[in-house]
């Protein structure tokens, strides 16, 4: 049987969640106007006032907003509350031009645990069950948000944060953990662990694993699941819009459910901005309506993918949408971690090389590999063998510096990396990551 946190929300009918979101939305547009002069200019400057929105209906009229935007106004431009209200920051990984730093009053927090809390009943979670939370903790917003739902259920909550895998597999034999929540990609590498130490799925008590934060397949899926002997959810969110939470699958796994109670979601098309309708492929956008200190309107997730409003058969009446199938820029998530190639040109660049360089990501052994290879200058190029791995550690240093990963750097004599007639080819990425 299905089990739902909140169910008046979760399978509440179409017209009253309409009338609900119509609501918040008239409150939220205002709210915006009176405390966030940016968003204002914005809505000024294609002629909308908050008159002009009086229903989901009017919400097209709204401007968008994007992560250039948000690097605009960093850190507190578009905060909508004073800060004597905030109690929280999370922040996505990067340099300070794209690092996303999304606040919290406590209301925020409740309502994102909540969310959280969704989840984790969906994946058949109760106070009875053990949760083992190895996402990252500290400023990456998995381990908080998971966290905070998994306490919300009831479940005994282990706040393990990501690593050190022989300890995490110890904790879950010894506490009989029933719920993993981590990345997919961290999730296989348990699997593989828990082999190699010699036990097998009947020596652990996991039964179901709450998984997100990065593309992962049908083929992960079952191969996960099948190592841990578990059912694998996925879960989805980002850091503009809380954190994971946004949405999450259910038993029926064709999708995941959009909490609608607190984002509205939209799919446009990425290069002309219009709404598409419901069934087609394209960029995701939400609206965040009950958020107090962070609250963005149209804000341009560039995750690709499909809504659909298709009965299903769990009850639940949110809107779902399909595992994102790309993005419509150029961020790569490697081992969970946003990049964007940008950011390692940089360094480069800083560090006295050409922009001549190739990134290349693979997954092996369902472990994200990054290799980046860096022509050197014809002056470089005449070092001893000695210096150059000296050079090579110092890039490895200042890219994981800025990324919080680490990468193989590959110094490469000049003219041999392929100059380009148009676009330049930076990544090559070899993973299988969208089915
Ligand atoms: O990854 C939040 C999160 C934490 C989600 C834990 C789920 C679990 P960011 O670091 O801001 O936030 O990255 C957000 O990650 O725009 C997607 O491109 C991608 N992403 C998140 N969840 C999924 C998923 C967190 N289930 C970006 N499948 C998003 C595919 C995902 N991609």
């Amino acid at each position: 049987m299905e089990n739902y946190w909140n169910k008046e929300i979760e399978c509440m009918s179409r017209e009253d969640m309409k009338k609900l979101q119509d609501e918040r939305l008239v409150k939220q547009v205002k709210h915006v106007w009176d405390n966030v002069p940016y968003y204002r200019k914005k809505m000024e400057e294609k002629g909308v006032t908050p008159d002009d929105i009086k229903s989901t209906d009017d919400l097209h009229k709204l401007p968008f907003l994007t992560k250039a935007d948000l690097r605009d106004a960093y850190p507190y431009g578009l905060l909508a509350k004073p800060l004597a209200d905030c109690v929280r920051i999370q922040s996505t990984s990067g340099t300070t031009g794209k690092r996303v730093v999304a606040f919290y009053t406590q209301h925020d927090i409740d309502l994102w645990e909540d969310c959280c809390a969704r989840a984790v009943v969906a994946a058949g979670g109760t106070n009875e069950d053990v949760c083992q939370v190895c996402y990252g903790y500290g400023l990456f917003t998995g381990g908080p948000g998971l966290n905070g739902g998994s306490h919300k259920v009831g479940c005994l909550t282990l706040p393990m944060s990501s690593g050190n895998t022989e300890r995490q597999i110890q904790f879950m034999r010894d506490l009989g953990s029933t719920i993993l929540c981590c990345t997919p990609s961290y999730a296989a590498y348990i699997g593989e662990t828990l082999h190699e130490m010699g036990y097998t799925t009947d020596d652990i008590k996991l039964k179901a694993g709450i998984f997100g934060a990065e593309p992962w397949t049908e083929e992960m899926r079952r191969e996960i699941e099948k190592s841990l002997g578990i059912k694998a959810y996925d879960i989805y969110g980002l850091t503009e819009t809380s954190g994971p939470g946004v949405s999450f699958e259910c038993s029926e796994q064709t999708g995941m459910h959009i909490n609608e109670d607190h984002f509205i979601a939209e799919i446009i098309d990425p290069d002309t901005g219009e709404v598409l309708p419901e069934g087609s492929k394209g960029e995701l956008v939400f609206t965040s309506i009950t958020k107090e200190a962070f609250p963005l309107l149209r804000y341009r997730t560039r995750d690709i993918c499909v809504l659909t409003r298709k009965k299903c058969s769990c009850g639940r009446t949110l809107v779902k949408m399909t595992k994102p199938m790309g993005r419509s820029d150029d961020m790569l998530i490697i081992r969970g971690v946003n990049v964007f190639p940008s950011q390692i040109e940089t360094v480069l660049i800083e560090q006295g090389y050409a922009p001549n360089y190739q990134i290349e990501v693979d997954r092996v052994n369902n472990t994200d590999t990054l290799d980046i290879n860096v022509e050197m200058t014809a002056e470089q190029f005449s070092d001893t063998v000695k210096d150059i791995q000296l050079k090579e550690r110092e890039l490895v240093d200042a890219i994981r510096t800025i990324l919080g990963i680490t990468p193989k750097v590959h110094l490469v004599s000049p003219k041999t990396i392929a100059r380009s007639e148009g676009k330049a080819v930076r990544v090559i990425d070899k993973r299988k990551l969208h089915d």
